[in-house]
């Protein structure tokens, strides 16, 4: 029995892929032989995203569309198997963020990161799993969080929502798994994207920004990680090689969860 990481003749939709985490790992699965589909909010990131997936020579095609809307999420997936092909790979990577103390957070606020970063992911599986039962086979990645396991100060929604997304996972695994379809989460560390911008801004006087300096330590890699160290891990959960990890999270921190942090000098 041969190893079997290529991903030649699949289809991937990276979801919020124009830029960050989502590019990168529809990226790495482009050079693993995948045609990638991704979508973003508004025709600008679309356009973004096109231009940068261009100058990166990989020919993808990019769709306008909100994953918290059911029926636009019906439409696009029609559409992307209309014009390119039935999709073979999902992955959940579009997400928000709301940094706010849970007791001055709003009800609105709350539901707001829900709605991006668990109900999208539900609306946009149960979207494309029918015809990955059709076909016999299929790939779900939900990307999680280390709040999918940790809790910090003023994430309380996305913690929620990314510790939600890991039982979701956990039972798409589940329900599905008998039809050869696999469901598996990656937990990124922390990765240096615009999402984490203001984390690590660098102070008036030129010093590390304290959370910076926090993660750092908290690392038993010592740094952040780059979105293109999560290619590798979305590669492998896409292909032939993991067809027996199924409701599995990869955690992929630098360490980070296996560290109770650095010690006292
Ligand atoms: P990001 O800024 O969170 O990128 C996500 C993308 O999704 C953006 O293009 C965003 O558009 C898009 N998006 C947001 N809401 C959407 C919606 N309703 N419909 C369609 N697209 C939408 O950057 P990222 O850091 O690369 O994050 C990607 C994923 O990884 C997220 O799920 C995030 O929670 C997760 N993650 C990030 C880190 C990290 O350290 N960066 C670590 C762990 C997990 P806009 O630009 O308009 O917002
Ligand atoms: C934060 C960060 C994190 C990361 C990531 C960690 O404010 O703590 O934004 O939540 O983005 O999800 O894995």
């Amino acid at each position: 029995m041969s190893v079997n990481f290529s991903l030649e003749g699949k289809i991937a939709f990276v979801t919020g892929a124009s830029y960050g985490i989502g590019f990168a790992i529809a990226s790495g699965m482009a050079k693993a032989g995948a045609k990638i589909v991704f979508n973003d909010i508004n025709q600008d990131l679309v356009n973004k995203g096109l231009a940068a997936y261009k100058e990166a020579g990989i020919d993808a095609a990019g769709y306008v569309c909100d994953v918290t809307d059911e029926e636009a999420v019906n439409a696009t997936v029609e559409k992307i198997t209309k014009e390119v092909g039935p999709i073979d790979i999902l992955v959940n990577n579009a997400g928000i963020i709301k940094r706010i103390p849970m007791i001055e957070m709003s009800a609105a606020d709350f539901r707001k990161v829900i709605d991006v970063d668990l109900n999208a992911p539900f609306i946009v599986s149960k979207a494309v799993i029918p015809s990955m039962i059709e076909r016999g086979h299929g790939k779900i990645i939900n990307i999680c969080s280390m709040m999918s396991e940790l809790g910090r100060e003023t994430v309380s929604a996305y913690a929620a929502a990314k510790g939600g997304l890991k039982m979701l996972t956990r039972n798409i695994c589940s329900e599905y798994g008998k039809y050869n379809i696999q469901c598996n989460g990656i937990g990124p560390g922390y990765i240096e994207t615009p999402q984490t911008a203001p984390l690590r801004e660098r102070q008036a006087d030129g010093s590390r920004h304290p959370f910076d300096a926090f993660i750092v330590a908290k690392t038993p890699a010592e740094r952040w990680l780059k979105p293109e160290e999560l290619a590798g891990p979305a590669v492998f959960l896409a292909s032939e090689a993991a067809d027996a990890v199924n409701g599995h999270i990869l955690y992929v921190d630098g360490g980070i969860l296996a560290y109770i942090g650095k010690q006292p000098q």
